[in-house]
């Protein structure tokens, strides 16, 4: 079942309902599979959503009854009597981002979910989600689990913009300069890739070292001997860049003067 940019797994119940083609079903089976080795309880249904993030509110994610078979299990009389609720013991963090038809048993999206605030960097966003459905001679509960999607809507920022640094007129080739590293919210896969810089590769050169714990120093290496006499700000130009989208710092790099040019009188008095 696909509704829009939603999709739609069954991880356990009746195969014969997957009424798809030839390729989803041999994915759905294969999916199933997996997870009906990890199912211990018999009674449990799993169902899956995918839901692209940066949504429209109300976008329908599924039709529980359905989707849980319970559609096939029951007659009508009795769909028509089920009421479907989320659970708030397991469900309350995240009841605000979905809604649950109470006769219906549509879930729905209540707000345009933003993956980048509630899974920051994270490679899965999943939502966890107890339906209950009642009343009790009917009682069961369906776990369900909607997958956010990223999108790759957020730029490498740098936190501190301009970048301003000072450097002694004294210090020599080797001398480095650090930079903040670039944030971006978005998962790995549409996270910074590369730094490069744009301007001033006369004087300094970029180097980036990425740490074993995951963080990345940015530094400006200094390439030659300073003359402040002769120039005294330099301004060099650093992009971070996530393959699609990029995010630029100005680093503005004042030369401290050291009194290295003896006293100079026009006129002696
Ligand atoms: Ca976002
Ligand atoms: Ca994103
Ligand atoms: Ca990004």
């Amino acid at each position: 079942m696909q509704l829009a940019s939603v999709h739609f797994t069954m991880e356990k119940g009746s195969l014969k309902r997957a009424i798809i083609s030839t390729y989803q079903t041999v994915l759905v089976v294969a999916l199933v599979a997996i997870s009906w080795a990890q199912n211990t309880n018999e009674d449990d249904t799993l169902l899956r959503y995918r839901l692209a993030e940066e949504n429209e509110p109300q976008q329908v994610l599924g039709n529980i009854p359905m989707d849980a078979g319970l559609d096939t299990k029951y007659g009508s009389a009795v769909l028509q009597d089920l009421r479907f609720s989320f659970l708030s013991t397991t469900s309350s963090k995240f009841m605000d981002y979905f809604t649950i038809g109470e006769q219906n048993g549509l879930l729905q999206a209540a707000v345009s979910i933003d993956r980048d605030e509630l899974c920051p960097h994270q490679s899965t966003c999943d939502i966890p989600l107890d339906i209950s459905v009642q009343p009790g001679q009917y009682f069961q509960i369906i776990k369900v689990i909607v997958s956010i999607e990223d999108l790759n809507d957020m730029s490498p920022t740098f936190p501190e913009n301009p970048v301003e640094r000072v450097l002694s007129e004294a210090s020599v080739p080797g001398a480095s300069l650090t930079i903040p590293a670039a944030e971006d919210p978005d998962s790995p896969q549409y996270n910074i890739k590369r730094y490069q810089q744009i301007t001033g590769q006369d004087t300094f050169e970029l180097k980036v070292t990425n740490n074993s714990d995951g963080t990345v120093d940015i530094q400006l290496v200094l390439k030659q001997v300073l003359d402040r006499e002769t120039k005294d700000f330099y301004q060099v130009e650093v992009v971070a860049t996530d393959g699609e989208k990029s995010g630029t710092a100005t680093v503005e790099i004042t030369i401290r003067d050291v009194n290295d040019n003896n006293p100079r009188y026009d006129k002696y008095i």
